[in-house]
C-alpha cells in the first residue's frame, strides 16, 4: 500500500465529522483550528466549505482534505461568490428532484481577517444584499498570518507586525466588523472564540437552524503572529474576553446582545503583556500613555453595556 493510500484508510476509519488536526501543516495552539474544530463537530458532513486563500487553505492537499464534506478553494477576494455559485446550483438541483431534499448541503465560507475585513468585503457585502443563504466564517488572527503576519484591517492598535514595526506598532485601528456586517441587516452576526466553547456552541447551533445569511467572526490567537508559546493559546483567549478586548455577543432581529459580559473586567495590559507583538509596550520602559489609551478605548466601549 502506497503512503497515501495508507493515509487515505487512516482518514476513512476517522468519525464521520471529525477534523484532522495532525498531518497538516497548521502550527501548534492555533485558534482558528480550534474554533474550526468546534465548528464542525456541530454542522456536521453535509457541508461544502468554500475558501478563501489563508491558513486554512493548507488543511486541504489536493486531492485530500480533512473535512468529510466539499471544499472550494478560492482567490481571497471571491469566497462570496463562489457560495452564490454552489447554492444555487444546490438550488436547481433540488428544484428539478435531481437530488433529494436530504442531499441538501450547508455553504460554508471560510476565510482570514485579511479577506473578510479587506479584500473580500465588497463581495460579502453583496452577498449579504442578495441575503445569499449561507453561514460565513471569518478566524481573525489580525493579520495576513499566512504570508507572514503582515498587517490588516483587522490588527489592532499598536500591535507589532511585519509591516508595523515601529516603537509603536500599527497606527491604525482594528475595523469594527461585527457593526459592518450587522449594518445589512443579515440573519445573524455574531463574535465567538474557540477559548468559550459553551458560547460557541450556542451560537453555532443556532445559525445551524436558521436560513439567510449567517455571519460568524472567531478571534484566532495565532502564537507565531501574536508571538507566544503555543501552550497558552487557550489562556490568550480566556484574557482576550475577560479583559474585554473580544466582546462576545450576537446580532438577532436588529438587536445587539452581548451573550458574556465579563463580571469584573481585568486590565487590557495583562493581555497585551503575555505576547510578544505587544512587548515594546513594556520594555525597555513601560509606554504608559499608550497602554491608557488602549485601556480607555475598551472602558469606553463598555460603558452603558456593564
Ligand atoms: C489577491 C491576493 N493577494 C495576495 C495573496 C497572497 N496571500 C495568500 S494567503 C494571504 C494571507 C491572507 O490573510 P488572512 O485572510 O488574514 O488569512 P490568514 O493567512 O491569516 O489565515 C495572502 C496575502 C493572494 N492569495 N491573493
Ligand atoms: S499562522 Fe496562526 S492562524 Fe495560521 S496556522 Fe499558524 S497559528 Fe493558525
Ligand atoms: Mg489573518
Amino acid at each position: 500500500m502506497s503512503k497515501s493510500e495508507t493515509a487515505f484508510k487512516h482518514w476513512k476509519d476517522l468519525p464521520s465529522t471529525h477534523l484532522l488536526g495532525t498531518g497538516t501543516p497548521m502550527c501548534a495552539g492555533c485558534g482558528g483550528l480550534q474554533s474550526l474544530h468546534a465548528i464542525y463537530d456541530i454542522l456536521g458532513e453535509k457541508t461544502v466549505f468554500v475558501n478563501a486563500a489563508g491558513c486554512m487553505t493548507l488543511l486541504s492537499v489536493y486531492p485530500f482534505t480533512p473535512f468529510r464534506g466539499s471544499w472550494l478553494y478560492t482567490s481571497m477576494a471571491s469566497a462570496p461568490a463562489g457560495a452564490q455559485g454552489i447554492r444555487d446550483a444546490l438550488d436547481i438541483l433540488l428544484e428539478q428532484e435531481r437530488i433529494p431534499p436530504d442531499e441538501d448541503l450547508d455553504v460554508v465560507v471560510l476565510t482570514g481577517d485579511g479577506t473578510a475585513y479587506g479584500m473580500g468585503l465588497s463581495a460579502t457585502s453583496g452577498a449579504m444584499e442578495r441575503n445569499l443563504n449561507f453561514i460565513y466564517i471569518c478566524y481573525d488572527n489580525e493579520g495576513y498570518g499566512n504570508t507572514g503576519q503582515q498587517y490588516s484591517g483587522a490588527t489592532p492598535h499598536a500591535a507589532k507586525t511585519a509591516t508595523s514595526k515601529g516603537p509603536r506598532g500599527f497606527s491604525g485601528f482594528k475595523k469594527d466588523l461585527f457593526s459592518i456586517w450587522a449594518a445589512h441587516k443579515p440573519s445573524y452576526v455574531a463574535t465567538i472564540i474557540g477559548s468559550e466553547p459553551l458560547d460557541l456552541a450556542q451560537k453555532i447551533e443556532k445559525v445551524k437552524d436558521m436560513k439567510g445569511s449567517r455571519m460568524l467572526i472567531s478571534l484566532a490567537p495565532c502564537p507565531p503572529g501574536w508571538l507566544f508559546d503555543p501552550k497558552d493559546s487557550i489562556e490568550i483567549g480566556k484574557l482576550a474576553v475577560k479583559t474585554g478586548v473580544w466582546p462576545l455577543k450576537e446580532y438577532i432581529d436588529g438587536e445587539v446582545v452581548h451573550t458574556k459580559i465579563p463580571r469584573k473586567r481585568i486590565p487590557v495590559e495583562e493581555y497585551l503583556k503575555e505576547q510578544g507583538r505587544f512587548s515594546h509596550l513594556f520594555k525597555p520602559k513601560r509606554n504608559e500613555k499608550l497602554l491608557s489609551e488602549l485601556q480607555a478605548k475598551i472602558d469606553e466601549y463598555w460603558e452603558g453595556i456593564e
